[in-house]
């Protein structure tokens, strides 16, 4: 079974598979297929319209499937690869060993947000920026700019406390967990950790930055949490909404995937925090 562990405890050599792995995905042009998905929800998700990926109730699950689809690619190219999480909460600083030159590089230089050290360096030759939302083909990011600080424990406490999972307008304007986690209400979780983080993550072409996914698997991760404390919160809506996806309808792009099917991470991955076999004692 893949354990998903926080990018702070990998070895040297975990970090150095996971980079790896990345690396011949985008050689591949298997990589650049994500991003092009990505920026294609995040173009189309509206408050009044039909919504997915974002500002909608399957924020959450709709993630959970693109992050396994995108760890099946990665295992394609070495099994022993899981997706790493990336706790803000903990590692909230710049000079974090997750931005260190051997891991994801560090923040970009100041005359035009280029990252200048590690693989995904422009220079390096890697990791040109083909899916992009302007004519800049280099990874760019500016640490701490955009928002000076990234979500505390405390904010993140308050939004897993919430027992309903989203509510009626069913969008940005919605209380609740989802959206709250997502950020368009109260502290600003989700959303505002990409834009501290600045560059192609404060964009719909978010996937450029290998740090997306360390990202999402921890908002994954808090979402499983979520589940386990309020084991009496389903998802919503159930059915009959317009413009979202309810509980059993399918989600695109996948034609055979609902909410229902998103549920249950445990058949794909479990996380480090998790203690195998609690299930069955
Ligand atoms: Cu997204
Ligand atoms: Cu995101």
């Amino acid at each position: 079974m893949a354990v998903r562990k926080n990018q702070a405890l990998l070895t040297a050599e975990e970090k150095r598979a996971f980079v790896g792995a990345l690396v011949e995905l985008k050689r591949s042009g298997r990589y650049d297929a994500f991003v092009t998905t990505h920026n294609g929800f995040i173009m189309s998700d509206t408050d009044s319209g039909d919504r997915v990926g974002h500002r909608s109730p399957s924020f959450l699950p709709w993630h959970r499937r693109f992050l396994i689809q995108f760890e099946r690619e990665l295992q394609t190219v070495n099994a022993s690869v899981t997706l790493p999480y990336w706790d803000w909460t903990v590692d909230r600083s710049p000079t974090s060993s997750l931005w260190a030159p051997d891991f994801l590089g560090g923040t970009g230089r100041s005359r035009d947000g280029r990252v200048t050290d590690g693989a995904f360096a422009f220079s390096g030759g890697n990791w040109p920026i083909t899916v992009r939302v302007d004519g800049r083909d280099f990874l760019r990011r500016s640490l701490g700019t955009g928002v000076r600080e990234l979500p505390t424990r405390a904010e993140l406490d308050s939004v897993m406390a919430m027992s309903t999972y989203d509510a009626p307008p069913w969008n940005s304007a919605s209380d609740g967990f989802r959206n709250h986690m997502e950020g368009w209400r109260g502290a600003n979780l989700h959303n505002r950790v990409h834009v501290w983080v600045g560059g192609q993550m404060a964009t719909g072409v978010s996937p450029n930055d290998p740090v997306f996914w360390l990202h999402h698997c921890f908002i994954d991760k808090l979402w499983a949490e979520w589940q386990r404390r309020h084991p009496g919160s389903g998802y919503l809506p159930t059915g009959g909404t317009p413009n979202v996806v309810d509980l059993r309808e399918p989600m695109r792009p996948w034609n055979d995937v609902t909410p229902a099917d998103m549920l249950d991470h445990t058949p794909h991955y479990t996380y480090d925090t998790e203690v195998q076999g609690a299930r069955a004692a």
